[in-house]
């Protein structure tokens, strides 16, 4: 017979969840996942001064505050028609960068990696090492990723001014500046990070890292045990004799809004929506749903310009406070593996084809991530010209609504507002981690983590280290998700 498991909450995680499994014979059969409270951001900006967005939108939360930051200054750009000057570009993909960077070394040395040390590993080869590296607050690699945090943190305070809630982020640029001096300062910082990942996390040169283009090359780098012996090598292994390739299949339809904006009107990264192949990505076939979230409306599905946030705690069959945001209808995943997937990523687009979507999947596309973007903020900064300006005068008048769309650590980040006679009409947020850990939708569709946790079979129920894997793997805030 079927039993319930309720994990509630769940550890190591941004903001509250609860996770429902039904679990026979060991194998959850179904999944539920909840955001249990309700926070009310869309509430309060009606009426509002839409500049009141760059101040309370970052409050959502303590993690990715420069990721909404930069997609509130976006969607006011839009309604104001902005221009910024370049090092405003340069500026703002670094604050993105910096917090993507740090959001992704906490999540896999402080949140990931304890459920590594499981004794229920203790067979395995790499089981002592793990632990000496990987165990909570004291493993030896953990004290020195909370000492590369610090370095990242104090790039972010030299670029943003402060962290998190950063006030230098604005449609037109940024109000903190740099001169040599501290241009000089962050390239020395962001060198020692950058010393960090090779030394100790790769055991080899970044570039080195990145020019893996294939599976077989990367298990080919592993066995030198330089690497082999790297925090990232030791993982690779356990990944494989843990069976982490074969755990957390997702919706295997992955979207990206693409992000941090170049002066000449790209992107670094693409945007994309993948299901097979990369096709055009369009925003307005996003609606988000209610059928299971304790909201009323009219309708069961709006596109998030129109969207409304009415609560209602005692709806019927609801059991979560996050809104389920389809993409064409679909359940899409969102996040690094999304986007490496739709940049082309050769290791990724490999991997993906071999063993398709897992843990290991998306654990390596995060950390492959962070080592790109180490490298690319190098080029950013010496594209700063000190004696340019950051930041242009804005104009006070709102002449359209406003799409402000970016990727967050966790994945695609939408802010959408609507404007009438100069102030906030409708102000609609829609974060990654409600595509990820979205429940049902109108029809059914469980999301993307109720579906990767569908199937999974769990060897001990009073100890369910697989659900604790894979829930991680799609590093979830649900302070955001909620917001
Ligand atoms: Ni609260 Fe966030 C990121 C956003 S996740 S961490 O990254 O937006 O939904
Ligand atoms: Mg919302």
């Amino acid at each position: 017979m079927a039993k319930l498991i309720a994990i509630d909450p769940f550890n190591r995680l941004e903001g509250d969840l609860r996770v429902e499994l039904e679990v026979d014979a060991n194998t959850v059969i179904s999944a539920k996942s909840s955001g249990i409270m309700f926070r009310g951001f869309e509430r309060i900006m009606p009426g509002r001064s839409p500049m009141d967005a760059l101040v309370i939108t970052p409050r959502i939360c303590g993690i990715c505050s420069g990721s909404h930051g930069v997609a509130a200054a976006k969607c006011l750009a839009q309604a104001q028609g902005a221009e910024m000057p370049e090092n405003g570009f340069h500026m703002k993909n670094l604050i993105l960068g910096i917090e993507v960077v740090m959001s992704h070394l906490s999540h896999y040395y402080l949140l990931f990696a304890p459920d590594l040390t499981s004794p229920r590993y203790n067979k395995l080869s790499v089981y002592e090492s793990v632990n000496q590296r990987f165990t909570a607050m004291n493993g030896s690699s953990v004290v020195l990723a909370l000492k590369a945090r610090q370095s990242a943190l104090e790039i972010m305070g030299l670029v943003g001014g402060k962290w998190p809630n950063s006030l230098a982020i604005h449609p037109t640029g940024t109000t903190s500046t740099m001169n040599l001096s501290s241009l000089t300062r962050t390239i020395g910082i962001l060198n020692e990070f950058r010393d960090f990942l090779e030394k100790r996390f790769l055991g080899c040169a970044l570039s080195e890292w990145l020019d893996i283009d294939s599976f077989d090359k990367l298990l080919e780098w592993q066995s030198n045990p330089q690497h082999g012996e790297s925090d990232l090598g030791l993982f690779l292994t356990m990944c494989l004799e843990a069976g982490l390739d074969r755990i957390g299949k997702g919706p295997n339809r992955y979207m990206s809004y693409g992000a941090y904006d170049l002066p000449d009107g790209s992107t670094w990264l693409p945007k994309g929506y993948f299901d097979g192949r990369t096709k055009p990505f369009d925003q307005a076939l996003i609606k988000e749903h209610i059928g299971a979230s304790f909201f009323r409306d009219a309708v069961e599905a709006r596109h998030p310009l129109d969207g409304v946030t009415s609560p209602l705690a005692d709806k019927t069959g609801a059991y979560s406070w996050a809104k389920a945001p389809r993409y064409d209808g679909k359940t899409v995943e969102v996040g690094p593996l999304a986007r490496m997937i739709i940049a082309g990523d050769p290791l990724l687009t490999d991997m993906i084809r071999q063993m398709d979507s897992s843990v290991m999947t998306r654990m390596f596309a995060r950390l492959r991530e962070m080592c790109r973007l180490t490298k690319e903020m190098s080029n950013w900064l010496e594209r700063i010209n000190p004696a340019e300006p950051f930041y242009a005068v804005p104009s006070s008048r709102f002449t359209s609504n406003g799409i402000g769309l970016t990727e967050a650590a966790r994945g695609s980040l939408g802010h959408w507002m609507k404007i009438s006679s100069n102030l906030i009409d409708n102000y609609q947020v829609v974060t990654p981690s409600a595509w990820n850990m979205s429940p049902r939708d109108e029809n059914g569709q469980p999301g993307p983590v109720e579906q990767a946790l569908t199937g999974v079979s769990v060897s001990d129920t009073n100890d369910p280290v697989e659900v604790n894997h894979i829930i991680r793997s799609f590093d979830p805030c649900m302070s955001c998700t909620v917001h």
